[in-house]
């Protein structure tokens, strides 16, 4: 069922109901447990009932269950790809350094992750980056982090009114200090400030030509204590996750699950990858979930679609690129509008 318009009391019943009760009858909730919502939101028990009735027996209704058939029809294809995906091994392969004709056929191409190691052992990164050396050389820097992230579960969709500034030098001293905590963490969403900022820590990796184009700009930096938690979301590209240093747990779920995933909003879904709760998301019961760690050194390529959900069980700094050197454009003909 779609989530209900308001946790308010319910005066009058208006249109914004009135689209609440035609999707859920369009996707098959009984009409009495419709009604029985709207009274429990305040509604006069004959009002609730007349209202639903009215609604089931619409016009306007039959003619939007054309438009559900045809969902039921992508849902299927779907499905295919999700039944075959399930003769996969549930668990992520990994490969040492994959040539770029492998990893195109065998994981790009096809739309399956994979972590590659030994494709950072060159990286100056790898043996400079600690504490000390940010403080260093970059500890004067104002950069840009995500804050008062506990005080709200949607801390991703509100990404922009948690951004803070401070010196480089006190959120290192910050997640040095931390104990395990979500409240703070240097995304993606602070690039536009932290490239500029830290941009010399750009000279310390090196390009990854098997895989990304050295004439696209790439990299975003993510700096965060353990305890960082990056909810359950899919990307409008691959990704390509660098480990750096201390460890991250990932769920991954495949591109074909979407049906089952909840995804109301964005490319957000509102299952907890900490707990899936099976009463309140029944459909994740049928879900195929690859779990996986990746230590410094590994790289784990995350498929355009996938679901992934990253929880951070060690302080850690990770690099992540898009600038892939074949096509990586699958946001211009992503939907406008993001309420599904
Ligand atoms: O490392 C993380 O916490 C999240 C990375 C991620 O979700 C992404 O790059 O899309």
């Amino acid at each position: 069922m779609s989530p209900q318009p308001s946790a308010a009391v319910v005066t009058t019943i208006d249109d914004t109901w009135r689209a609440w009760i035609a999707e859920n009858l369009i996707f098959g909730s009984p009409p009495n447990t419709l009604a029985q919502i709207l009274i429990r939101h305040g509604v006069p028990q004959a009002m609730a009932i007349a209202e639903v009735d009215a609604a089931a027996r619409s016009p306007y209704l039959r003619g939007a269950d054309r438009l559900k058939r045809r969902l039921a029809k992508h849902d299927w294809a779907l499905d295919v790809q999700r039944k075959l995906n399930c003769l996969r091994p549930s668990t992520v392969e990994h490969c040492h350094r994959i040539s770029a004709e492998d990893f195109l056929a065998r994981h790009y191409r096809t739309n399956w992750p994979v972590i590659i190691t030994g494709m950072l052992d060159a990286w100056p990164a790898m043996q400079r980056w600690n504490f000390d050396y940010f403080r260093e050389h970059y500890g004067e820097r104002e950069v840009e982090v995500q804050f008062g992230r506990n005080a709200d579960a949607n801390h991703e969709l509100n990404s922009i009114a948690h951004k803070k500034r401070m010196r480089f030098g006190d959120y290192v001293d910050l997640v040095r200090a931390s104990d395990a905590s979500n409240d703070f963490y240097m995304t993606a969403n602070n690039d536009s400030t932290n490239r500029q900022a830290l941009a010399g820590l750009w000279n310390d990796i090196v390009p990854l030509p098997e895989y990304l184009d050295p004439a696209k700009p790439g990299g975003f930096f993510w700096f965060g204590p353990k305890g960082t938690i990056t909810p359950s979301h899919h990307d409008l590209t691959n990704n390509l996750m660098a480990q750096v240093i201390g460890s991250k747990r990932l769920l991954l779920i495949p591109t074909g699950e979407l049906p089952n995933l909840y995804n109301f909003r964005h490319c957000f879904t509102p299952v907890d990858g900490r707990h899936i709760d099976l009463a309140q998301f029944p459909d994740m019961a049928r879900v195929q979930m690859l779990e996986c760690v990746i230590e410094p050194g590994d790289l784990l390529f995350l498929p355009v679609g996938w679901w992934h959900f990253v929880e951070g069980l060690a302080a850690s700094v990770t690099m992540t690129f898009t600038n892939f050197c074949w096509d990586n454009d699958f946001y211009s003909n992503y939907p406008a509008e993001h309420y599904f």
